[in-house]
């Protein structure tokens, strides 16, 4: 059997990362995007995140999609790497809450963007669906996972609070 080739590719500057990162990819399978995810760090494998980044466009890769915590120089460091769009989504830290990261992420200078998400859980969900958002405008099959999965979760909403 033929394996999808991936379209976005999810980062992670540490397996700790993976408990709110894997949100990101069930978010993305439930919209019909495939994805990869890969543990990188800007500081403890520098050489992995080069060559990753520097072969994504290639190998068909729309989107990058980069969770870390703490100093949180990973999407920084792909997006300097790339025009791909790259999405950051800070992970929520033990010592300051994951402000540390969302600043360092948010806080990007002047020409080399990253579109900062939410921390934590919320943001991991978000940058699937902005991800797809990104793809649909260009991909018909997506736009319309895209529109369904919006459609289900307005559906899912109820008018009245449960017991
Ligand atoms: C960051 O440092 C990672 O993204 C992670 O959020 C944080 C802590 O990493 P570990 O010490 O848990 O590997 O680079």
């Amino acid at each position: 059997m033929q394996s999808v080739k991936p379209i976005v590719g999810i980062m992670m500057g540490s397996q700790s990362d993976w408990t709110t990162m894997k949100h990101t990819k069930l978010t993305l399978e439930k919209l019909g995007v495939p994805c990869e995810a890969k543990i990188i760090s800007a500081h403890r494998t520098p050489s992995r995140l080069v060559n990753y980044v520097e072969s994504a466009k290639d190998r068909g890769i729309l989107v990058l999609i980069a969770g870390a915590g703490m100093a949180a120089a990973l999407p920084g460091a792909v997006a300097a790497l790339t025009s791909l769009p790259v999405l950051g989504v800070p992970m929520e830290g033990k010592v300051l809450g994951g402000l540390d990261a969302m600043l360092a992420m948010a806080q990007m200078p002047g020409g080399i963007p990253v579109g900062t998400l939410a921390v934590g859980k919320a943001g991991a969900v978000n940058s699937a669906i902005l991800a797809t958002s990104i793809i649909a405008l260009s991909d018909e099959k997506i736009s319309i996972n895209l529109d369904k999965y919006r459609a289900k979760q307005t559906a899912d909403v109820n008018e009245e609070p449960i017991d």
